[in-house]
C-alpha cells in the first residue's frame, strides 16, 4: 500500500539499464516484423533497410514510418486485418478499432500476452497516480470496442478496487453511485468530467451530501492538463485530476501522470519513443516540441514499428519528484497535428480557446468553435460561442464580451467574435467532444 511503484524495478530502473533493455526488445521486434510480416518486410525493403543493420537504439531512425492512413490502406489492400498482423486468429483474444473520427477504422488486436501487458501497464498508471487496494473506480470510459474501458476494468481488479463498470452513459445512475456507493476515483474524458461535476452541483445544490471522490483521471482527449480545464475537474469534483494518454493503435491507458502531477510519464521498458520534426522528419532535441512516434517493444498481435502518432509533445528525461527514470512529457499532449485550425493564415488549437473560455467563472465550460464563410463579403468568419452560468444585465454582459474578446485575442492573436448561447443548449458528451464546427468554403481570396 505505502508503495509508490506499481513494479519498482522497473519503474525506477537506471536509464542506461532501460536503454539496454530497450535494445535487446527492439532487436527482437524489428526481427520477427521482418520475418513475419510481408507488409513490414516490403516496406523494410523499399527503405533499404533490414534487422542486420541495427548497430544500436539510434539505428531506429532509419527505419520508415507508419501512419495510420497507411494502415487503413493496408487493410484495404489486404482484407480485413491487414499483414501487420503478426499473431495467428488462435492467439487473438481481443479485437479494438480506433474510433474512426478521421477515416476508416483502423483494427488493432491483442493477443492474451497482449492483453496480460496492457492490464499490467494500466495497473501500473493507475497505482502511479494514487489508486490502491480498497478504491471503489467508477469507470466512464466507454467499455467495448474502445480500447479504454476494458484496460482500466482489468487493471482494478489487479489492484484489487471495486470497480463500477458504468461506461459512459447514464449521468444520474453516475452521480448515484459516486453518492451512494462511495466512489473515491473516477475514470473519464474530461469533456465528460466537467459534464458530471456540472450535473453533480445541480444535485447536492439544496443537500449536504457530500462525496468521498479523491482523485480522477482524464483522458482520450485534451483537457486535463489544460490549466483552467484541471481547475474545473478539481475544485468541481473536489478531487486531484490527472491526464491519461493512450491510442487504438498502440494501446489505452499505457502513460499518465503521477501524483506529482508533472507530465505523462512514458513507459519506455514497453515503447520506444522519438519525437520528431514534422516537417524535416528528424529527431528534435530533447525539450523541443515534435510529433510522438511510438514502436511497440512488448506488443505481440499488431506491432507497429515507428507509428507516427501526429500527437505533439516534447519529452525530458529529466529526473521526476516521484522517483520514476522513464521519460515525460510535460504539459501533456501539447496538440494534434490535424486538430490545427488556420484562420485567416493564423494558426491556432482548440485548447488555447478552451483554456481561456474556462478561466471565466461566469461561463459554464462548454463551448462551440464556429467557422463559416461570409459569402457576402467573400470572407471567413471564426465565432466562439459560450453559454453564460446565470443572465446578466446588458451592462455587465457587454463587459464580459469585451474581456473574453480581449483575452481571446491575446491567445489566438486575432479576435474572434463572440456569441453568447442559452445555457445548457450546447450539447455535453459522456465520449470525446467535437467544438469545432466547420462550414468553411473554398473561394479565392
Ligand atoms: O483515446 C485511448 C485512450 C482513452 C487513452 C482514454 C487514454 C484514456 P483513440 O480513440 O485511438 O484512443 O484516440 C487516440 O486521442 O492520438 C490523441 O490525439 C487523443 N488523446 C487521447 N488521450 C489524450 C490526452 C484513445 N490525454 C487519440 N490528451 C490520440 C490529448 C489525447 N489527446
Amino acid at each position: 500500500m505505502d508503495n509508490p511503484f506499481w513494479n519498482p524495478d522497473i519503474e525506477t530502473l537506471p536509464r542506461d539499464q532501460l536503454r539496454a533493455l530497450q535494445w535487446e526488445r527492439l532487436r527482437w521486434q524489428v526481427e520477427r516484423c521482418y520475418h513475419q510480416s510481408a507488409f513490414y518486410r516490403e516496406r523494410f525493403d523499399k527503405a533499404g533497410v533490414h534487422p542486420g543493420i541495427l548497430a544500436s537504439l539510434d539505428d531506429i531512425r532509419r527505419f520508415p514510418f507508419v501512419t495510420k492512413q497507411e494502415l487503413r490502406d493496408e487493410q484495404a489492400a489486404h482484407p480485413y486485418f491487414g499483414r501487420y498482423t503478426i499473431a495467428p486468429q488462435g492467439e487473438w483474444r481481443e479485437i479494438h478499432p480506433s474510433t474512426g473520427t478521421t477515416g476508416k477504422p483502423v483494427h488493432t488486436i491483442w493477443s492474451a500476452e497482449d492483453v496480460a501487458y496492457i492490464a499490467d501497464v494500466t495497473a501500473r498508471t493507475m497505482w502511479s497516480f494514487g489508486v490502491r487496494p480498497g478504491d471503489v473506480v467508477q469507470n466512464a470510459f466507454s467499455y467495448g470496442l474502445w480500447v479504454a474501458g476494458l484496460a482500466v476494468h482489468y487493471a482494478c481488479a489487479k489492484i484489487g478496487c471495486l470497480v463500477v463498470p458504468i461506461g459512459a452513459q447514464l449521468t444520474e445512475r453516475q452521480i448515484d453511485y459516486i453518492l451512494n456507493l462511495k466512489s473515491t476515483v473516477l475514470i473519464a474524458t474530461p469533456s465528460y468530467g466537467v459534464y458530471l461535476s456540472e450535473q453533480l452541483r445541480q444535485t447536492t445544490y439544496h443537500s449536504p451530501l457530500t462525496t468521498h471522490l479523491r482523485l480522477g483521471c482524464f483522458g482520450g482527449e485534451p483537457g486535463a492538463e489544460v490549466p483552467a480545464t484541471r481547475q474545473a475537474l478539481e475544485e468541481g469534483l473536489g478531487i486531484k485530476a490527472y491526464d491519461y494518454y493512450g491510442l487504438a493503435e498502440i494501446g489505452p491507458t499505457f502513460t499518465s501522470e503521477c501524483v506529482a502531477q508533472a507530465g505523462l510519464h512514458w513507459s519506455e521498458d514497453l515503447h520506444l519513443i522519438e519525437v520528431i520534426d514534422p516537417d524535416t522528419k528528424e529527431p528534435v532535441s530533447e525539450g523541443e516540441r515534435g510529433v510522438l512516434v511510438i514502436t511497440h517493444l512488448a506488443k505481440t498481435a499488431t506491432p507497429m514499428i515507428r507509428y507516427w502518432t501526429n500527437d505533439l509533445v516534447s519529452v525530458t528525461t529529466e529526473p521526476c519528484a516521484c522517483g520514476r527514470t522513464h521519460a515525460r512529457s510535460v504539459g501533456g499532449i501539447l496538440g494534434r497535428a490535424d486538430d490545427m485550425i488556420i484562420f485567416m493564415g493564423t494558426n491556432f488549437y482548440p485548447m488555447q480557446v478552451e483554456q481561456v473560455v474556462r478561466s471565466f467563472k461566469e461561463l459554464t465550460p462548454e463551448y462551440r468553435i464556429r467557422l463559416w464563410t461570409d459569402t457576402e463579403r467573400k470572407r471567413d468568419v471564426c465565432a466562439v460561442v459560450v453559454e453564460l452560468v446565470e443572465e446578466l444585465p446588458p451592462d455587465c454582459r457587454d463587459v464580459l464580451h469585451e474581456r473574453l474578446k480581449s483575452l481571446l485575442r491575446t491567445a489566438l492573436a486575432f479576435t474572434p467574435q463572440v456569441e453568447f448561447a442559452p445555457k445548457d443548449t450546447l450539447e455535453r458528451t459522456a465520449f470525446k467532444a467535437r467544438r469545432v464546427e466547420e462550414r468553411r468554403e473554398a473561394f479565392q481570396r
